[in-house]
């Protein structure tokens, strides 16, 4: 082949690569960047104008833009998006749960990309209004791109969390310079830690009652910047944006916040709910995930504070169980999650599922808002069949096994000794190790000789970038198929029935055919789910006999119920009456009926 040809070939397949290569193509395989994030919702919105609108909910702490991402299909003849039946998604307010971001990210594009060729998702976009905010604390988020990573839960809201009258002057330093902060243990005979006998690695708090004496103090990676005794008690950063809503609010802990939405991240998202009383669900991203534990998980965070209150008193606080007539439903829902998670092969250890926070904005939009809520964490490590910790020994120091002398001898870390046991084996197996910093000597300054090492930040929260794609692919359309169950108003019937005295019968039967009750039980406790309103327009020479002109619906219940009412009307034969039924989470209906 001449020469000149085969390079202008090869220039112009090269160049036709990179042209298909770039546009458009989402690939879910790193994290985004809160900035990356934000140029991504601005090209989805220039690139679908008929299906999106970018809402600016206000900025947070640290200054960066807060966005709810609107999608529906804006219609000829169908109801203005902000008044129909919504759900509304929401990830990473912990600000560690990137892979939430992740998750939200899959599921706009997912509708956005199918409207044209997936019924269901045109039929969900027409009928309803998805909000998605993907990103909700981005202070916090940020660290995970930061020169040195730490795992942070807190927005920018500088607080003094010691008490010394100066802001952020203690945070962590990174002494081994390997971009991370780990941990420093350090040999201290009024220390209370040990490190697992079979699995030096690992530390644990020595139990007195099995004969162990600690023998370490642990310290998070730092210096003693303010040079006050105490090392890194004033990190950059304030309020953990996930422990700042109403209910069941922890009082006097700084992290929490000095009162229930007390930080602009928090405050702009409980307006916004409330801006939108067409919110019908709450689908969340966090480190909570109600399909495999309901529990108040909040409530053993701190078993003394539960012991003080007298029972007759507990009254006094604040809901803690799901309602029991909310119970089946979310029940049903997780069956549906666990058997779709087996179909999808995807094996997660359900025992260590966590449960609903303390504090946190899913308590608050099931318990308050009032509305049905889910909520996924996505992923956890996997445990593998019992790795035996010997297999992994061959990457521990032998200086570290020296350690173990003195110590009782164990033949292995059994999981009820160390339930941490499996993360440094699948660290070693799946991370080829970087999951782990091998704890290694430092001269600290004012510690003397310490080690530095421990788990990597963001371990347990945050998959490996090969991990990412297959769960979040199976949330995003496990959620789509949640959204497709919403309760659905129809008229079922209408009977007029001709008595004496022109006096007519008016029988109108509603029923929902979707798979979730109109309302929850406990948005009824709460009173902040509004009943189906249905009024009876009547014509000037038509009258009410028995009934009401405007009659109440509290619920109905899914696949099916029904709920009559009747009137007794006085009209002339042939008039008719225009009858509505309308809910702002539920849309409206409208028959007319001819007194016949
Ligand atoms: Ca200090
Ligand atoms: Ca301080
Ligand atoms: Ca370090
Ligand atoms: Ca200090």
């Amino acid at each position: 082949m001449n020469r000149h040809l085969f390079l202008s070939l090869w220039l112009f397949l090269s160049f036709s690569l990179l042209l298909f290569a770039v546009p458009g193509e989402m690939t879910f395989d790193k994290y985004h960047q809160p900035k990356e994030l934000n140029a991504l919702l601005k090209s989805w919105t220039s690139k679908h104008p008929q299906l999106t609108k970018l809402i600016n909910i206000g900025k947070s702490s640290g200054k960066n833009d807060l966005f709810i991402l609107r999608i529906a299909a804006e219609k000829k003849g169908s109801p203005e998006p902000d008044s129909r039946p919504a759900i509304f998604v929401s990830a990473n307010l912990e600000g560690v749960h990137l892979v939430g971001t992740e998750a939200a990210l899959m599921l706009i594009e997912k509708l956005l990309t199918k409207y044209n060729s997936d019924e269901k998702i045109a039929e969900l976009l027409e009928k309803r209004t998805v909000y998605v905010a993907p990103l909700l604390n981005p202070d916090a988020a940020q660290n995970y791109f930061a020169d040195i990573r730490y795992e942070r839960y807190t927005n920018a809201h500088s607080i003094d969390e010691d008490l010394d009258d100066l802001i952020d002057e203690d945070g962590f330093d990174d002494l081994n310079k390997d971009g991370l902060i780990t941990q420093m243990r350090v040999k201290d005979p009024a220390g209370n830690w040990i490190s697992n006998p079979a699995e030096p690695r690992l530390m644990r708090r020595a139990d007195p009652n099995k004969g162990e004496k600690g023998i370490y103090k642990i310290y998070t990676e730092g210096l003693d910047n303010d040079g006050a005794g105490e090392y890194n008690e004033d990190p950059p950063g304030g309020v953990e944006l996930n422990r700042n809503f109403p209910h069941d609010f922890e009082h006097y802990i700084r992290a929490a916040g000095r009162w229930p939405v007390s930080e602009k991240e928090s405050i702009a998202l409980v307006k916004f709910l409330a801006s939108k009383p067409n919110i019908a669900m709450v689908l969340n991203f966090s480190s909570e995930n109600t399909f495999l534990n309901l529990q108040q998980s909040g409530r053993t965070r701190d078993p003394a504070a539960l012991a003080r209150v007298p029972i007759r008193m507990r009254r006094l606080e604040p809901v803690m169980n799901i309602d029991r007539q909310d119970m089946p439903l979310m029940k049903t829902v997780q069956l549906d999650y666990k058997n779709a998670l087996e179909k999808a092969k995807l094996n997660y250890p359900e025992n260590r599922a966590k449960g609903v926070g303390k504090g946190s904005f899913i308590a608050y939009c099931y318990y308050q808002y009032g509305v049905q809520v889910f909520s996924s964490d996505l992923w956890a490590i996997p445990e593998s069949q019992e790795t035996s910790a010997m297999e992994t020994k061959r990457d521990i120091p032998a200086k570290n096994v020296e350690m173990r002398e003195g110590m009782p001898k164990r033949g292995s870390a059994r999981k009820d000794e160390h339930p941490d046991i499996y993360i440094p084996n699948w660290s070693y197996s799946v991370l080829k190790g970087k999951g782990f910093v091998t704890w290694t000597p430092y001269k600290h300054p004012t510690l003397g000789d310490v080690e530095i090492g421990g788990f990597v930040p963001y371990l347990k929260t945050t998959p490996p970038p090969s991990e990412i794609e297959k769960t979040i692919s199976f949330h995003a359309d496990f959620y789509i198929s949640l959204m497709n169950r919403l309760p659905e108003l129809k008229i079922k019937d209408t009977q007029v029935k001709a008595l004496e005295d022109g006096l007519y019968q008016v029988t109108v039967s509603f029923t929902n055919i979707g798979r979730f009750p109109t309302s929850t039980a406990q948005g009824r406790l709460a009173g902040t789910s509004s009943p189906i309103r249905v009024h009876l327009k009547m014509t000037e020479n038509q009258s009410l006999f028995s009934g009401r002109p405007i009659e109440a619906i509290p619920v109905i219940n899914e696949n099916g119920d029904i709920k009559k009412l009747e009137w007794t009307i006085r009209g002339s034969e042939g008039s008719k009456i225009t009858i509505t039924a309308k809910s702002p989470k539920l849309g409206s209906v409208t028959t007319t009926v001819v007194l016949q």
